[in-house]
């Protein structure tokens, strides 16, 4: 076998999709891979659009995802996808081609390795021919182990030769941290949940599997505690009688009041970031016991009062057992009082006056819209001005199927991992909610790839025709807006133009016929909604 194969081979054994764009250094591992080992393989309209389908794809099927690039400008492209997988901590493996080593003034050389380590991402040079299985192994457990992007670098010069008799292989992880049964950060922990009079159970992405759902929520009863997620966590407690929801800057009226009389938090898999926690100010008087599997991320942004290194679940069936054995009875916060206060709250209608003519409130539309789409959606969003809403009304079954493409803060990232979120899907549809800036920036382009690989997916354009977030900016210190404002084309004609249909909706008159559209869709639908810029609500930080 040529190393392109033996590639091709090793890729198509894992069961992932790829993703890709093909040039100089991997068009022949592309073509091997689809037809002597008929793997799955998505072409992207661009490098970035291809490593982000590869994100999208890893955060709903929990898998690692691939994506497979040639050199040069082909990685600068990605750099932007790989420094939002190292921030939103998605394991991928990139297989990057790289320029033969002996050709000095190859137009795409480029120092690769510099440039993938400053985005946060890991690298894996493929060293030899005979060390394909070797380095592929090593590239997708780095991804696993670290939870972020690993570029697979593969001169272009190996390509054609023979693999050769392969050097053993191993993609051995070693199993998570086991939480020691007794210890001074034990009794800590125990001590701090028997003396809380109003704990609360937090989850994070780290512990949002189902078996620390079921383990949390246990413990939760246990000390008489509601529950409560981070953003990436949300609705993992779903309809229970004490979910508080997100637990942070996004926070509904009566969760913040309960988080604003709690005294001690528990957090599961949680980073603790600045949204979660207001800039550290929802934890401040309250004792903090942190539970992680990954020892690095105890401490890293707020310091505990305990710490347990340890499965989430595991740590939290430890915790009922000794709290059962020294006869520690529940707290009183899980109150009917509290229990109504959840259940009583809805969302009041869109305050402030009507928007201007020819547009819709948004809030109205994404209630509306919410109700026409299937429930067991999967949830992505792009970043901007409009996201705190969409976070707000659009609920998901599981964490697993909300798709976060905001870990560096970056606009137009949302299309593309929503093409390979739809890919992970399993049947069901995949709806982004997006900016028309966002949309401009990186989602145009694939839009079309959308269509052509027939993904079940809705998007939500929130057009406030301009930049939203700098718009407010401008008006904050009385300046004009205009440097924000865009004249784009209208986008339902634009989105039927590349193969797929769209609609636009210039009042809450105009929502039944999105609603019908979204019933009768065959492809792609893009639904454009017409908002006012002065009636956005600000992003909550
Ligand atoms: C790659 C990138 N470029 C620029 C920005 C700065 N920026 C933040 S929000 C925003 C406006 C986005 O507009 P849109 O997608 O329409 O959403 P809106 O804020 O209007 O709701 C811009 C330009 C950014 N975050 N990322």
């Amino acid at each position: 076998m040529k190393v392109h194969e033996a590639i091709a081979e090793v890729l198509s054994r894992r069961g992932a999709p790829l993703f890709g764009l093909i040039g100089d250094a991997n068009l022949f591992m592309v073509d091997a891979y689809v037809r002597r080992f008929d793997g799955r393989y998505l072409a992207a309209a661009s490098e970035a659009g291809a490593t982000l389908m590869a994100l999208g794809w890893a955060q709903v099927s929990g898998g690692v995802g691939m994506a497979t690039v040639t050199h040069g400008p082909a990685l600068t492209n990605a750099l932007t996808a790989l420094a939002e997988g190292a921030k939103a901590r998605v394991p991928m493996v990139l297989l990057a081609g790289d320029t033969p080593v002996a050709a000095r003034d190859h137009l795409q050389d480029i120092d690769q390795r510099a440039l993938v380590l400053a985005t946060g991402a890991g690298f894996v040079q493929l060293r030899a021919p005979e060390t394909v299985e070797a380095d592929l192994a090593e590239a997708f457990r780095a991804a696993r182990r670290d939870w972020r992007p690993v570029v697979m670098n593969m001169p272009a010069e190996f390509m054609w030769q023979e693999a050769g008799p392969q050097e053993a292989a191993t993609e051995y992880l070693a199993p998570g941290a086991s939480v020691a049964a007794e210890g001074e950060q034990l009794d800590n922990a125990v001590g701090i949940l028997a003396a809380a009079r109003a704990p609360i159970v937090l989850a994070g992405r780290g512990a949002s599997a189902p078996e620390h759902r079921a383990a949390l929520r246990a413990l939760a009863a246990r000390i008489g505690a509601p529950l409560a997620t981070t953003l990436r966590g949300r609705n993992l407690f779903r309809g229970e009688a004490f979910d508080l929801g997100v637990f942070g800057t996004l926070s509904t009226p009566p969760a913040a009041e309960a988080i604003a009389r709690a005294d001690c938090v528990i957090a599961f898999g949680a980073s603790l970031n600045r949204f979660t926690t207001a800039q550290g100010a929802l934890l401040r008087g309250k004792r903090l016991v942190q539970v992680d599997a990954h020892a690095p991320e105890i401490g890293r942004r707020r310091a505990p009062d305990a710490a347990l290194v340890g499965d989430p679940a595991e740590v939290a069936r430890l915790l009922i057992r000794w709290l059962d054995a020294a006869g520690i009875p529940a707290s009183g916060f899980r109150s009917d009082d509290l229990a109504a206060s959840l259940a009583g709250w809805r969302p009041g209608p869109p305050g402030g006056p009507p928007p201007r003519a020819g547009a819709v409130d948004l809030r109205t539309a994404l209630h509306a819209l919410d109700a026409a789409l299937p429930a067991d959606r999967v949830f992505v969003t792009d970043a901007g001005r409009f996201v705190g809403e969409a976070w707000r009304w659009f609920d998901v079954g599981h964490p697993r199927d909300f798709v976060y493409a905001c870990g560096f803060g970056a606009i137009g990232l949302g299309l593309p991992e929503a093409i390979g979120a739809a890919a992970a899907a399993g049947g069901r549809t995949t709806v982004l909610a997006t900016g028309d800036g966002g949309f401009m920036l990186g989602g145009l382009g694939e839009f079309a790839t959308a269509v052509r690989h027939g993904a079940d997916l809705v998007i939500l354009l929130c057009n406030d025709g301009g930049y939203g977030a700098e718009h407010v900016q401008f008006r904050d210190r009385g300046m004009d807006p205009g440097a924000a404002l865009f004249d784009w084309p209208d986008f339902a004609p634009v989105a039927a133009a590349l193969g797929g249909e769209g609609v636009t909706v210039r009042g809450p008159q105009d929502l039944p016929a999105a609603a019908e559209a979204i019933r009768r869709r065959r492809g792609p639908l893009l639904i454009d909604l017409k908002i006012d810029p002065d009636r956005v609500p600000p992003v909550p930080r």
